[in-house]
């Protein structure tokens, strides 16, 4: 190979003050392992010496501990977008030390290309394979790394031993156009495949790879609980009555879903609902669930921008490539998380609230109003432009001092225009076609917690009148209360 080897030191040794570093990583998958323990401890050498140090990182998402986790703790993050689930990046977010920028994933690859990010000074990337020519064969994830890629002035690989070259086929990377020349993207189906297997970028640019032998850091689940199976059982229910209803073709229409372990109970249940035939996945993470229901026939495509699986699922996968590169497909956000590929072939997405309020409107990213938790994601991607789109949540948090039933979300990310359904474990709220009114008592008969339907019914009839019943001095009662006293029970209406 042409390129400099270097250690994690010699690449971080490269890395200045103020640099803006697009990275690899959707999740824990494909995201760095070694250079940003290295940039941390040469953050940490530098504070120590009195000078400051800190990067602007940009990812496809969150990314794992070894990349925002080290990075948080060292305090070498300046700029931060688009997403998080690390507690200490999450913790500088909140106290004002990061800059984070929360934003819709399918645009972050956007803002990139049409320079609202500013100059990429580094793309740093994860990488099974690199040629001399400039190939490069990302890992389990594509995310914004082909933009970054791209529009980077230099570039450092951290080439994964652990990821067989014999991955390639498993991406499909296509490019968009920038505006007035960009066309509509030639996926007519989930699996369809119209762009390249590898990056190719100028090999001049490549100024050093780092070798590493690491498996993606992504935890396993939390086995179903009586609620998040009742969920998943009530998601599915609700999907097959919509196919008996003539509302959904025979032939299904592809479903998104969201990361965790609702989301991983809702596919299972899915999947073995004798009523649903075999469906696809348009969806921007695939986790393990889907694996094992690749494997069973049920799901017959995936297309994603991440392969979340654990380390015994990514083995399975590599034991088995041919099978899987012919049923999944992994792309760049901005095309797995595309509205407008979402809106055409009838995405169905299934996301999960923090909470969601009495006319429909979904909180998905802050505790509160104020603190955040992860960020909006794909969410909205999906949300706005799915066929059906679906909103899950336990009906309660933390023990029942938290209802996910609101008379008003503390923060909003889909608002009541673009949520078609609510489902928590008490049952399905549908909200098509229907009034504010009408969905505040749907929600309230349908989705919210015995403990406190009569508090919440005491909040609509206290309001006298209008299009959507808000009463704006009483429409955080229950919020307050929390914050006051710990219970939302003891709001007062
Ligand atoms: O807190 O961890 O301290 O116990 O939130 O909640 O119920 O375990 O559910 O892991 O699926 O996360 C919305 C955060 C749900 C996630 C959210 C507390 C609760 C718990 C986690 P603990 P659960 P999940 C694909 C699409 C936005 C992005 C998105 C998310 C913790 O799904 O980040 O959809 N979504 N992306 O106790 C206070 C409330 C609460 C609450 C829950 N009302 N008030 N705390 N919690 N409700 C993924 C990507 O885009 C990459």
């Amino acid at each position: 190979m042409k390129y400099k080897i270097m250690t994690a030191q010699e690449a971080a040794s490269l890395i200045e003050n103020g640099n803006t570093c697009a990275v690899s990583g959707f999740t824990p998958a494909g995201a760095l392992k070694a250079i940003p323990a290295a940039i941390a401890a040469k953050a940490e050498a530098e504070h120590a010496a009195g000078r400051p140090f800190a990067i602007n990182v940009i990812s496809g998402a969150s990314t794992g501990p070894s990349c925002d986790g080290v990075l948080a703790k060292a305090k070498a993050i300046k700029f931060r977008t688009p997403y998080q689930s690390n507690a200490d990046l999450r913790a500088g977010a909140n106290a004002n030390e990061i800059d984070f920028v929360d934003m819709h994933l399918s645009m972050a690859p956007q803002f990139m290309n049409y320079g609202f990010m500013g100059q990429i000074d580094w793309a740093i990337v994860e990488a099974a394979d690199v040629s001399d020519s400039g190939e490069i064969l990302l890992t389990t994830s594509l995310g914004t790394a082909p933009t970054g890629l791209k529009l980077a002035k230099k570039i450092l690989i951290e080439l994964n031993e652990y990821h067989p070259a014999a991955i390639r086929g498993l991406h499909d990377i296509y490019e968009t156009a920038n505006p007035p020349m960009r066309r509509e993207i030639p996926i007519y189906a989930a699996g369809d495949r119209c762009g390249k297997e590898v990056v190719k970028v100028d090999p001049s640019k490549i100024v050093g790879i780092v070798q590493t032998n690491k498996a993606d850091e992504v935890g396993g689940f939390k086995p179903a609980d009586p609620i998040t199976t009742k969920i998943g059982q009530n998601v599915a229910d609700f999907l097959a009555a919509e196919m008996k209803a003539g509302r959904i073709p025979s032939c299904f229409l592809p479903i998104q879903s969201g990361v965790g372990n609702i989301a991983n109970a809702v596919l299972g249940s899915l999947g073995s609902n004798p009523e649903i035939p075999p469906f696809t996945m348009y969806s921007e993470v695939l986790q393990d669930s889907v694996i094992d229901l690749v494997e069973k026939g049920r799901i017959s495509a995936a297309s994603a921008t991440s392969l979340t699986v654990t380390p015994e699922k990514i083995q399975e996968v590599y034991s088995n490539l041919k099978f899987f590169k012919e049923r999944l497909v992994l792309r760049p956000q901005e095309i797995s998380n595309s509205p407008e590929v979402a809106r055409r072939i009838g995405v169905i997405s299934i996301n999960t609230a923090i909470e969601a309020d009495l006319f429909g409107n979904v909180n998905s990213s802050h505790i509160m109003g104020k603190n955040l938790m992860n960020g909006i994601g794909g969410s909205g991607d999906f949300t706005r432009a799915a066929y059906i789109s679906i909103y899950t949540a336990p009906s309660v948090a933390k023990g029942g001092l938290i209802s996910a039933i609101v008379p008003l979300v503390s923060h909003c990310d889909h608002n009541e225009h673009s949520v078609d359904i609510i489902v928590t474990e008490y049952g399905v709220a549908d909200l098509r076609c229907k009034t504010p009114i009408q969905r505040a008592h749907l929600i309230i008969e349908n989705c919210a917690n015995p403990e406190y339907k009569d508090l919440l019914k005491s909040y609509l009839s206290s309001v006298k009148c209008g299009h959507t019943p808000q009463t704006l001095a009483k429409a955080f009662a229950m919020h307050e209360a929390f914050v006051k006293d710990g219970d939302m029970r003891k709001a007062v209406f």
